[in-house]
C-alpha cells in the first residue's frame, strides 16, 4: 500500500485546512461564507460535473429544530463493533484511532478522530428512516465527508465512495457505498457527535456516515476505512453494500 499521511492538528494548520482560532462553525452558511473552503469544495464538484447534473439530488434534507428531537433513537443492526482491535480503541476512549482514508487517491490518509474533530464542523438535526418502518430526529455533528475527500485529492476515475466498517452483521463485514452527488452533498458528513455527546458505542462509534437524502440502512456505522473506487464490482457481492448484496434493498435509496 502507499504511503500513508498522517494528519496532525499541526499539519492542518499548515495546509490551513484549520485556522487557529474558531475551529467549531455551526452550520452551512458559515462554512460557505470562507473563501478557502469554498474553493475546496468547488474543486471537487468540478471534478463531477457530469453526476452534479442531477439537480434534484442537491435538494437539502429537512432539517428540525431542538425541539423536534426524539426523546428516544433506538439503535438498530449492530450494536457493537467486532474484533480485539475495535475493543482495544473503545476501551481508550478511542484517543488513538484514526479513520484511514485510500483506494482512488492522490494521497492516502490516516486522520485522528481528533484532528476530525477539529476540522469544520456542520451540526445538523435530521429525521432519520429505517425501512424497517421507523423513524426518529436526532442531531449529529462533525466534518463534511467533502472536506476528507478533499483533503485526499480524489483521483479523476473516482466513481464511488466505500464505507468499511468495524462491525460483523450475522458474521460478515458490513459495507456501505454512495456516488459523489451524495459523497458531497453539504449535509453528508461524518459524525462523531450524536445529540451533542460522543458517540454511544451502539450507533457506531466512534464515526458514522450520515447521508441525509437516503434511508438507514446507507448510514453506515463504525466506520474505519474510506475507499475511494471507480466501480462497485468486486467488492463483496459487488451491489455495494451488505443488504444490497443479500438481495434486501436496493443501492439508491433516496428518500
Ligand atoms: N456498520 C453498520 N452500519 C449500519 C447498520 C449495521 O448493522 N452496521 N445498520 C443500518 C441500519 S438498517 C440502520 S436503520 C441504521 C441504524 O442506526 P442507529 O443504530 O444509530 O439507529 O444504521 C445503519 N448502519
Ligand atoms: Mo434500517
Amino acid at each position: 500500500m502507499s504511503r500513508q499521511l498522517i494528519l496532525s492538528r499541526r499539519t492542518l494548520i499548515r495546509t490551513g485546512v484549520v485556522g487557529t482560532g474558531g475551529l467549531l462553525l455551526s452550520g452551512c452558511d458559515k462554512l460557505f461564507e470562507n473563501p478557502a473552503f469554498r474553493s475546496a469544495l468547488e474543486s471537487g464538484e468540478d471534478l463531477h460535473k457530469a453526476s452534479q447534473r442531477a439537480l434534484g439530488r442537491n435538494a437539502l434534507a429537512r432539517e428540525f429544530s431542538a425541539g423536534d428531537m426524539s426523546p428516544v433513537f433506538r439503535a438498530n443492526g449492530s450494536r457493537e463493533g467486532a474484533g480485539e482491535e475495535y475493543r482495544r480503541h473503545l476501551a481508550q476512549g478511542f484517543a488513538n484511532w484514526s479513520l484511514k482514508v485510500d483506494g482512488l487517491v492522490e494521497r492516502p490518509l490516516a486522520i485522528p478522530l481528533t484532528a476530525l474533530r477539529q476540522l469544520p464542523q456542520r451540526k445538523q438535526i435530521t429525521r432519520h428512516d429505517c425501512v424497517e418502518g421507523w423513524s426518529a430526529i436526532g442531531q449529529w455533528q462533525g466534518p463534511r465527508l467533502a472536506q476528507v475527500l478533499d483533503l485526499a485529492r480524489l483521483k479523476p476515475e473516482a466513481q464511488y465512495i466505500v464505507f468499511h466498517c468495524a462491525d460483523l452483521y450475522r458474521g460478515r463485514p458490513y459495507y456501505e457505498s454512495i456516488d459523489l452527488v451524495d459523497a458531497f452533498h453539504p449535509q453528508t458528513i461524518l459524525a462523531w457527535q450524536m445529540n451533542g455527546r460522543p458517540l454511544e458505542q451502539q450507533h457506531g462509534a466512534p464515526l458514522r456516515l450520515r447521508v441525509e437524502k437516503q434511508l438507514g440502512y446507507k448510514h453506515a456505522k463504525f466506520v474505519t476505512r474510506i475507499e475511494a473506487r471507480a466501480s462497485l464490482d468486486g467488492l463483496y457481492g459487488g451491489r455495494g453494500g451488505y443488504w444490497e448484496d443479500q438481495g434486501a434493498y436496493a443501492w439508491y435509496a433516496g428518500i
